[in-house]
């Protein structure tokens, strides 16, 4: 069954559950550019960089994660303000209605997880960090952060795709059954979230989440691009170039770098 696309019923599920799925975000074009680019990508060990992109994997058994993305290629600078999501972050999480309006990314990577690999369990509303959080309060959205999951690859059974625990994002419990090793197979609760590439999975990153173990052969690739208000600042503490910079629109420019930096004008000598 589609997902719905109705306004009204977009923001009840996204209260409800955390999250929504929005399908065929992405045109066959476009993720067909996006995987090329990857093609090419040179193999990167465990902190190497690739121009202003660094292989940054978050755990030893998540695949291979390529940190700051957005500097990769062209392509991923389309995700940036991408028309299938961008109002629905600016209203989840972009502080809308407010004196300090807008976005900012926080964190962009492509993920690439092969046979074995999986992601543990990780936030939910139990001691959840404000920068994550969940807040709905006074009429507005006030997340502190929602992500979007764009599927490069088709994700079904056995791929190790993300999991999630539907409404978490309110809970006053850890779960359970999460053990040492965090793996979220076995789970009671638990989603797993199946995607065509060219979906994009949008939730607040204060939901418990991870993904299955991967056992088929092959691939996944997804793109990660987590949103925040517009006064936040890099997980990694990743600079984009000038060159970046200099070559985005006015619109682009404005989420990786919504406050121009200020400075003294710098004497002659
Ligand atoms: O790889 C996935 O599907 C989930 C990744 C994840 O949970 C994360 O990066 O926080």
């Amino acid at each position: 069954m589609l997902e719905p696309t109705s306004a009204e019923l977009r923001d009840y599920l996204f209260d409800l559950r955390g999250y929504l799925l929005l399908e065929r975000a992405v045109d066959a074009g476009l993720i067909a550019r996006l995987n090329q680019t990857l093609d090419e990508f040179p193999a990167l060990e465990w902190g190497q960089w690739h121009g202003n992109v660094q292989r940054f994997d978050n755990n030893g058994a998540c695949g291979l994660e390529l940190q700051n993305i957005v500097e990769g290629g062209q392509p991923f600078e389309e995700l940036i303000d991408h028309p299938s999501w961008i109002e629905l972050l600016r209203r989840y999480c972009g502080e809308s209605d407010s004196y300090v309006q807008g976005l900012f990314i926080d964190e962009c990577f492509a993920s690439i997880r092969r046979s074995g690999g999986f992601f543990p369990i990780h936030s939910g509303g139990y001691h959840g960090a404000v920068r994550g959080q969940y807040r709905y309060a006074n009429n507005v959205f006030r997340c502190g952060q929602v992500n979007i999951l764009l599927a490069l690859t088709d994700v079904g059974p056995g791929d190790g795709g993300t999991m999630i625990v539907p409404g978490s994002h309110k809970s006053n419990f850890p779960h359970p059954q999460a053990g040492h090793q965090g793996q979220m197979d076995e789970l009671v609760g638990v989603v797993e979230v199946t995607m065509k590439a060219g979906d994009a999975l949008l939730f607040v990153d204060g939901i418990s989440h991870g993904a299955s173990t991967r056992t088929n052969s092959g691939e996944r690739r997804v793109c990660i691009y987590r949103y925040g208000a517009s006064w936040g600042a890099t997980r990694y503490g990743y600079r984009y170039s000038e060159e970046l910079l200099g070559r985005l629109t006015p619109e682009r420019r404005a989420i990786l770098e919504p406050i121009t930096p200020r400075a003294p004008a710098k004497k002659s000598t």
